[in-house]
């Protein structure tokens, strides 16, 4: 589909790149509140993602960005917020109080800080070459473990007593972390958590890439 057939169209355009965990973060979400979506695979290899036409969708030439039948958004976390107001029900998703907020806030920031120095960036290395040093990526990624692992025992999930954007913003690196080489072995909640997330009634995967933990 071309990017004129997507907005003319009434589901939500989703400009992605399949193997990317921001993109599957925003599809998930879509999945979840059961928004009609349409998939638009840029061919990043060739640098669709910096033409002047997508800048202006996505002016740091960065997957994911929606066109909601003419809005335009990019950033993953962004869009999911956005999403969750505009189509569910934001205090159930983003907490209904100032601390059930700032609690889903804080998992946001995780994703975007330490998930995506730890795994994301040991499996920009392992799956697409990115020159980053894999081996501190590695190391982050268990250090995030670590902590999450001990914060999910006797949890069910990340930030309330319920799955809130803070578990959807979360889920698709740390998924995918084997693919980076990092395991998750060790990390029996962390696989405990994912396995309610994949339980969630409308939950769509990411597709698997040769595991290398
Ligand atoms: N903060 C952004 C980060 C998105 C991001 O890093 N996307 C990567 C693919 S996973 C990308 O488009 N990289 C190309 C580039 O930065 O030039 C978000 O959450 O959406």
């Amino acid at each position: 589909m071309t990017r004129q057939d997507a907005r003319r169209g009434e589901a939500v355009a989703l400009y992605r790149n399949p193997k990317s965990g921001h993109c599957h973060r925003v599809e998930l979400m879509l999945a979840l509140l059961g928004v009609p979506y349409q998939t638009v695979d840029l061919d990043m290899a060739n640098g669709a993602h910096k033409e002047p036409g997508y800048l202006k969708l996505s002016p740091f030439g960065q997957v994911p960005a929606i066109d909601d039948n003419g809005l335009t958004l990019s950033d993953s976390n962004a869009i999911i917020v956005y999403l969750a107001d505009r189509y569910g029900d934001l205090d159930r998703w983003a907490g209904r109080d100032a601390l059930e907020r700032a609690e889903v806030q804080r998992w946001l920031s995780v994703a975007a800080g330490e998930i995506y120095q730890g795994p994301c960036s040991a499996r920009l290395v392992t799956l697409f070459g990115a020159p980053r040093d894999h081996a501190t990526a590695v190391e982050k990624a268990h250090a995030l473990f670590a902590v999450m692992e001990t914060h999910l025992q006797g949890r069910e999930w990340l930030a309330l007593d319920r799955a809130t954007l803070a578990d959807i913003a979360g889920y698709s690196y740390v998924a995918h972390a084997p693919e980076g080489g990092v395991t998750l072995d060790p990390y029996p909640s962390i696989r405990s958590w994912l396995g309610k997330i994949e339980a969630l009634p409308g939950f769509i995967a990411m597709a698997r890439s040769p595991a290398l933990a």
